[in-house]
């Protein structure tokens, strides 16, 4: 391995103190530790719950990212996370996640076929590995290597609906619906960290080899510990095109309140493109517990848990 100053990164890393020194929020507001999750969508009220019942055992904000999103992946009848979620136009289930933790570390696998979980690949790519981001046969491999099952992520009812889509083999993402609808979780846990995971099949019937913004940190997912985190949902092409869920933190981190930088970010994507046929949902939250969300069209909605009560949330939409 390369050396740096004549150690390797990764002893570097160990001997450094990763523990997070939680500071005051922007503004300098006090930081929240009552527990704060923000989750896309409907299937966020499963992971919420989840992540409430781990933090309330003293598991930390990432703990609860990943096992609240892991559940979202178990679910076959989920068309676009984990087992069940559609194909791409060849047929293969392909997926996406990434996951991000208080003290900056990030990892993420892409492409990845035939395993359960990819959230948790991709937290165990943060920390047992130098590296961010694998892709394909060698996320798979690593999967393998690391013990996670073997298993076939296309359910009877995906074929189906690939034999189907087959007939006219057209490729039209619909806005909010089925294809669209990824699991991207944002937490503050009692301690006042953060952490986040975003994690997808991606488009239904996409190109062979298509990879999203959801295992792409700053794109799909961003954490700062300092100031805020974001995590988007929509055609991922667009939130690439504008590195979006940095661009929301960023602005957090210069003073926005997280409701302004969601807009803000949204934005800049309708001034870049046109977005009649094309919908981004962005969610973001700061360090003093305060949310916000915006899409560009109506429909996107989210789970909140602010301190155990949790309900859902229609976002604002800017078209
Ligand atoms: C992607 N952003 O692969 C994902 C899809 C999605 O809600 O978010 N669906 O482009």
């Amino acid at each position: 391995m390369a050396t740096l100053l004549g150690v390797a990164p990764r002893r570097m890393l160990e001997a450094m103190d990763t523990t997070p020194t939680p500071r005051t929020g922007p503004s300098g507001g006090a930081r929240f530790t009552g527990g704060h999750m923000l989750s896309t969508w409907n299937h966020g009220l499963v992971s919420n719950a989840e992540g409430w019942r781990i933090m309330k055992q003293g598991g930390t904000a990432l703990d609860a990212v990943v096992d609240g999103t892991a559940l979202v992946e178990s679910d076959p009848t989920g068309t676009s996370v984990g087992i069940g979620g559609r194909p791409d136009h060849t047929g293969k289930v392909t997926l996406d996640a990434c996951v991000m933790g208080p003290d900056g570390q990030a990892g993420g696998v892409c492409f990845l076929e035939d395993i359960a979980h990819p959230v948790k690949v991709a937290r165990s790519v943060m920390e047992d590995t130098p590296h961010v981001l694998l892709a394909g046969d060698g996320a798979r491999d690593y999967a393998i290597a690391k013990g996670f099952e073997q298993v076939n992520l296309l359910t009877p009812d995906s074929e189906k609906a690939w034999q189907n889509w087959r007939k006219s083999a057209e490729y039209k993402p619909i806005i909010n619906v089925e294809n669209h609808d990824t699991i991207g979780m944002i937490a503050q846990d009692l301690n006042g960290n953060l952490a986040g995971a975003c994690t997808t099949s991606g488009l239904g019937f996409k190109l062979r080899g298509r990879v999203g913004d959801s295992p792409i940190i700053g794109a799909g997912l961003f954490v700062d510990n300092d100031f805020g985190a974001c995590t988007a949902t929509g055609l991922g092409e667009a939130v690439m095109r504008t590195v979006g869920s940095f661009l929301v933190v960023e602005l957090i981190r210069q003073g926005r309140a997280p409701q302004a930088a969601c807009e803000e970010a949204v934005d800049r994507i309708m001034a870049k493109m046109p977005v009649s046929d094309l919908q981004v949902g962005y969610l973001a939250m700061d360090t003093t517990g305060q949310a916000g969300s915006c899409a560009i069209h109506g429909g996107f909605n989210y789970a909140r848990t602010v301190a155990g009560e949790t309900g859902m949330v229609d976002a604002p939409f800017r078209s």
